[in-house]
């Protein structure tokens, strides 16, 4: 089996990247050893993905797979953005920074994006990937699923907030789900340089 870093520290990634990936590849996802602690001063997703999947894979000695994701929303030109994660201090501070940044705005379209790259053990690129998910910001929160932004993200085609959808559900139509789709399909390609 395959031993691939997953370079985090958020271990809701970890749950929804297992989840995902269950009985789809065979692969051994492992947490970066102590010290995994990268600079994410890149001015992208993809950037920053890159940053910490080569981090990951210089520490560790192993190919590395990174997610750079955050929420967009267009009335705040794209914030926050590849700031989501320090928007506030904590999730609830957050959560309500961006319904208070929101009260009053119409136009509350907005999309969760993640960006994957996948290293060798050397730190070069052998897959990046996208995925989007499309929605509108609610007026107060619901649900209590998922992680983040979740509660108040309302996904586009439902009534219903991330948070209020199941695991199972969000990880068909996730930003992550969507992403890491095209990281399995290249990890599952006969070709895989991998
Ligand atoms: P690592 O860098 O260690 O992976 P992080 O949480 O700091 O963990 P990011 O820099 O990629 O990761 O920031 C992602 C933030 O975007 C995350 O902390 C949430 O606030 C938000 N986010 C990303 N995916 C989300 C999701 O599926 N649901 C809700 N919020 C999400």
């Amino acid at each position: 089996m395959k031993k691939i870093v997953f370079a985090t520290s958020n271990p809701h990634k970890l749950e929804e990247l297992q989840a995902i990936c269950k009985d789809r590849c065979d692969v051994e996802f492992v947490l970066p050893p102590a010290g995994f602690d990268p600079v994410e001063n890149g001015e992208t997703f993809e950037e920053n993905s890159l940053i910490k999947a080569q981090e990951a894979a210089r520490i560790s000695g192993l190919p590395a797979l990174a997610d750079d994701s955050g929420l967009c929303v267009d009335a705040l030109d794209g914030a926050p953005g590849i700031h989501s994660a320090r928007y506030a201090p904590t999730a609830r501070e957050r959560i309500d920074k961006l319904l208070k940044a929101m009260e009053g705005v119409k136009d509350r379209k907005a999309k969760f994006v993640c960006a994957m790259t996948l290293v060798n053990a050397q730190g070069d690129v052998l897959c990046k990937k996208i995925g989007e998910c499309h929605g509108k910001i609610a007026f107060t929160q619901s649900g209590t699923h998922g992680f983040g932004y979740d509660p108040v993200f309302v996904v586009d085609g439902t009534n219903y907030t991330m948070a209020e959808l199941s695991e199972e559900e969000k990880n068909k139509i996730s930003h992550r789900a969507l992403a890491l789709e095209q990281i399995i399909n290249s990890l599952n390609s006969d070709n895989s340089t991998y």
